[in-house]
This record gives C-alpha cells, structure tokens and sequence, in this order.
C-alpha cells in the first residue's frame, strides 16, 4: 500500500494528540511522521506505536517530502500553511485562519466533499460547532431546502483546550470542600475579565464582534452557509459554554421549504454515514455528551415537529468535538484524498 509522509503541526496539544490517536485506530497509511511544534515543546519525545519521536520545532523547512500537514490549530498555519504548499504538501487545517478564504475549501466528507477538488493547497476543517451541525443538516436538506436555522449550543470546556478542563475540574473540586473558587481561564482565556464555569453557564465563547455576536457564533453563520454552498440559507445561534468536560451538545431548529415527517427526518438521519440517531421517548433514549465522548460517530434525537411555525423541526445533536469536530475530520479529508488518488 501506498504510504503518506505526514507532519502533525502541534503535534502536543489536545488536536494533536487526538490525530495521533486515530492514525493508529485508523490504520492511517502514513510513511515517515513528523511531529512538529512550536519552540516551547520542541525536544519533548512523544512515544507512538512504540517508537519514540522527537518534537521538532515548526520552520519553513519542515515539509519538505511531506504529503500530508496535519495544522491542529491556533496561529501556526498562519504562519507556516504558505510554506508546506510550496514543499509540495496538502495542508489540512483546524484553525479558523483561511476557512472563509474564497480559494481554500471548508469540508465535511460526509456533506461536501466535492469541495475538496478545488482546492490549491490548503483544505480548512470548520469549527467543531459548525461540523456537528451541518453533519444533521445535510441528510435533511437533501430531503428540502432549509430556509432557517436556529441554533443554540451547549459546548464542553475542552473546545477551551486543556487549560478549560483543568479549570472545571479544579472548581468542581474546590466546590465540593467548599473552599473559595478562582477563575483564571473562561470565557476567553486572554481576556481580564473570568467567571466561574463549575454549577454555571456563560453565554459567551470567543470575542464580542460589533453585530453583539460572539465570534464563535458567527463561525457558525458563515461557515455552515460555505459548506452547505447556500448564501441564502439564514442561520442565527447563540453559543453557551457548559460545566462538560468533553462532546459538544446543540438544540437546533430547522425550518423546510417543504413539509418533512418525523419519521422521514429520522430515516434520512439513519441512512446517513457518521450519525447515529438516539431518538425514543418512551424508553429516554437520546443523545447525551457524555456517551459521545470519545466516540467517531454524531448522534441525533429528540425529533419533533415545531408546531408553532410551518414546516419546522426540532433537534438535539452531540458530537465529540475533538473526534469529529476537529482531529477525526481533518483525517477523513486525507482519507478521502487517498481513496481518490488526488495527493501525489
Ligand atoms: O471553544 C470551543 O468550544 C471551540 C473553539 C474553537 C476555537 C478556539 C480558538 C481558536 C477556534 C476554532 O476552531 O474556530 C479557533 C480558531 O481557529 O479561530
């Protein structure tokens, strides 16, 4: 079989490892791996199918006779992308940096992977809210246009990275002692201002932008319309961070052009590769953040019609933001690539 020189660009952090993770599970056919970084984690040893691999730091001259540069995220494609390109690389990136570049796709394999041939170079994972989203939308826009969705998210402290974790844990503990509780990390780790996120919520992810949306909220807007190739399709969220460690959770609401049953919305949910639908009232069976960490696959329940507008639907949908909302996305468009002979 053909092997795929891969370069993973973070290769330390929580994307990074996840990668690491799936090209084993995965069986990813790479040839010789890279694991890159930035100078702070250069030199560490990452021990990996049984071999040990330095970190190396990031240059330009990283990606020469690599395939694959696997960016897990943050400023390094900005800083690097333009470089892997010129060594002859298809970059993957999880970073927000060219998502809404005209000349750079933004794919989910299962709902456009057609994109994929279009791209010169550089190929974007969306945002992980965005791809748990559009991975419930595509099945039912396939049965009719949507005109409308709403969408309001419920999203694990993980999507902060590690130190949002550590954060909820520490809480929780000092919580439970009832000791004094200190915010040092969300809602935006860079900014002044923190709140306790342990027996709370907070109704902001990202930066303020001046429309009063988050910038994680307007991800959403944007990118699910790129993905979904419909400028017309009109999306309004609201982000809120969550005391979960791991999987994203969203409540989302669907308006049709047309008429869908329940029941056809769950068969065309079914059929589609990537989600599980976990919709039965009478027994409480539905979607839960923690049975999908950790979990390939984005589950759907809680179908119901909106009965207080014309062709409406109601939705609940989790996913592991890790897995499929970033690491485990980016895997399949190299995989995608491979299967149809387009990486040289
Ligand atoms: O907070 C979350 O749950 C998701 C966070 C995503 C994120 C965090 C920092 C920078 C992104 C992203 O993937 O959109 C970025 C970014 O690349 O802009």
């Amino acid at each position: 079989m053909k092997r795929f020189n891969t370069a993973i660009v973070g290769a330390t952090g929580a994307v990074g490892q996840e990668f690491l993770k799936l090209i084993e599970e995965r069986n990813f056919p790479f040839g010789e791996l890279k694991m890159l970084a930035s100078s702070r984690s250069a030199g560490k040893t990452i021990n990996f199918m049984g071999k040990d691999y330095t970190v190396e730091e990031t240059t330009e001259n990283s990606f020469d006779g690599v395939q694959f540069a696997l960016f897990a995220g943050g400023a390094a494609s900005k800083l690097f992308a333009p470089a892997a390109v010129k060594s002859g690389a298809v970059v993957i990136d999880n970073s927000s940096n060219f998502r809404m570049d005209p000349n750079v796709p933004l794919v989910v394999p299962e709902v456009n992977p057609q994109a994929i041939a279009r791209h010169k170079g550089i190929i974007a994972n969306p945002n992980c809210s965005t791809i748990i989203m559009v991975m419930a939308l595509k099945p039912l826009y396939d049965l009719s246009r949507i005109r409308r969705v709403v969408v309001s998210t419920y999203q694990a402290v993980s999507g902060a990275g590690r130190e949002g974790m550590d954060e909820l844990k520490t809480q929780l503990e000092a919580l439970a002692r009832g000791e004094e509780i200190q915010a040092k990390i969300l809602p935006v780790a860079k900014l002044d201002k923190h709140y306790q996120i342990a027996s709370n919520l907070l109704p902001q992810i990202d930066v303020f932008m001046d429309n009063l949306y988050t910038k994680e909220e307007m991800k959403m807007v944007n990118e699910t319309r790129k993905i979904m190739e419909d400028d017309e399709l009109r999306v309004t969220a609201t982000t809120i961070r969550v005391p979960v460690y791991r999987s994203h959770a969203e409540s989302v609401n669907i308006e049709f052009e047309d008429e869908i049953s329940v029941e056809a919305a769950r068969n065309a949910l079914e059929k589609f590769p990537g989600v599980i639908v976990r919709d039965n009232p009478a027994e409480m069976i539905y979607p839960q953040p923690l049975e999908t960490s950790g979990k390939d696959d984005v589950e759907v329940g809680r179908v119901r019609k909106d009965f207080s507008i014309e062709h409406g639907l109601n939705l609940w949908v989790c996913g592991d933001q890790i897995r499929k909302g970033a690491a485990l996305n980016a895997l399949q468009i190299a995989e995608y690539m491979i299967a149809n002979d387009m990486v040289f």
